[in-house]
């Protein structure tokens, strides 16, 4: 059984983080909209939904990624990189000490989930203007006696290390090669996106299928072509919020 953790968007969500975005009127109605369509493929994929109260004083909280990241060994709970973020991270906490021990990043330390990409027992880590060096080595200790092998990956140009790939099934990375430096990604197999589409690198998987945006068609075409299963959803008000599928939602693999 998965569990997907989600929270319910803000009545503040125009008053977002925006780092590489135009800030534009957003339409909270079509975003809630939006966010119950993706809880039902979520659902339709076999997750059981938690969906956390939306906080009206934490604008970015509907972008639970962000907050914790869940290993099958703990959870370790974020310390955002955005000040404005990192009250967003106790209701979370408290929700995921149910399934799992928690380990908190510290200061100095700042980490977004939104940086890290796991594939088996490989964890990549974005070097960004959200995680900085204490977080990725404070995260490498909680692993390493785990197992995981953490690896930095350097980003240029995007909000976090998922703008520019995700994990599409095992040992095959969907990439954005204009915003990271694809040597770093050694030992995958890579299906570009397509070079119109440079926000398109952002799927979300569960198990052997994906969600992933409707604004990517060309992309999506390469991925079809590539034999991967994908259910698409218009996240269009919450991409002006400078989110993406990924960033919705915690996924908790039962043990
Ligand atoms: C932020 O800037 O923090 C939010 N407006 C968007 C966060 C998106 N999260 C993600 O990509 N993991």
């Amino acid at each position: 059984m998965r569990t997907a953790l989600t929270r319910e968007v803000s009545a503040n969500l125009a008053q977002c983080e925006l780092s590489h975005v135009e800030r534009m009127p957003i339409d909270v109605e079509k975003a809630r909209l939006q966010h119950g369509l993706y809880k039902e493929a979520l659902a339709g994929m076999g997750c059981r939904i938690r969906s956390l109260p939306a906080d009206g004083d934490y604008p970015d909280g509907v972008f639970v990624e962000d907050t914790a990241i869940v290993f099958d060994e703990v959870a370790v709970i974020t310390r955002p990189g955005a000040v404005s973020r990192r009250p967003e991270t106790s209701s979370v906490r408290d929700v995921l000490s149910r399934f799992r021990e928690t380990v908190p990043i510290e200061s100095p330390g700042t980490l977004d989930g939104g940086d890290v990409l796991s594939s088996g027992r490989t964890v990549l880590v974005g070097s960004s203007r959200r995680t900085n060096q204490s977080g990725i080595d404070q995260l490498r200790s909680i692993l390493t006696g785990h197992g995981y092998d953490v690896r930095a990956v350097p980003i240029r140009q995007c909000l976090h290390l998922k703008s520019a790939v995700t994990s599409l099934r095992d040992g095959l990375l969907l990439v954005n090669r204009e915003w990271l430096d694809s040597s770093c990604l050694r030992g995958f197999d890579i299906l570009s996106v397509d070079p119109r589409e440079p926000f398109g690198a952002n799927a979300l998987r569960i198990g052997d299928r994906l969600i992933y945006s409707d604004a990517y068609p060309e992309t999506r075409a390469r991925m079809e072509s590539a034999g991967l299963s994908i259910v698409t959803v218009d996240l269009s008000e919450l991409a002006k919020a400078e989110g993406a599928v990924t960033c919705c939602s915690i996924i908790i693999d039962e043990k």
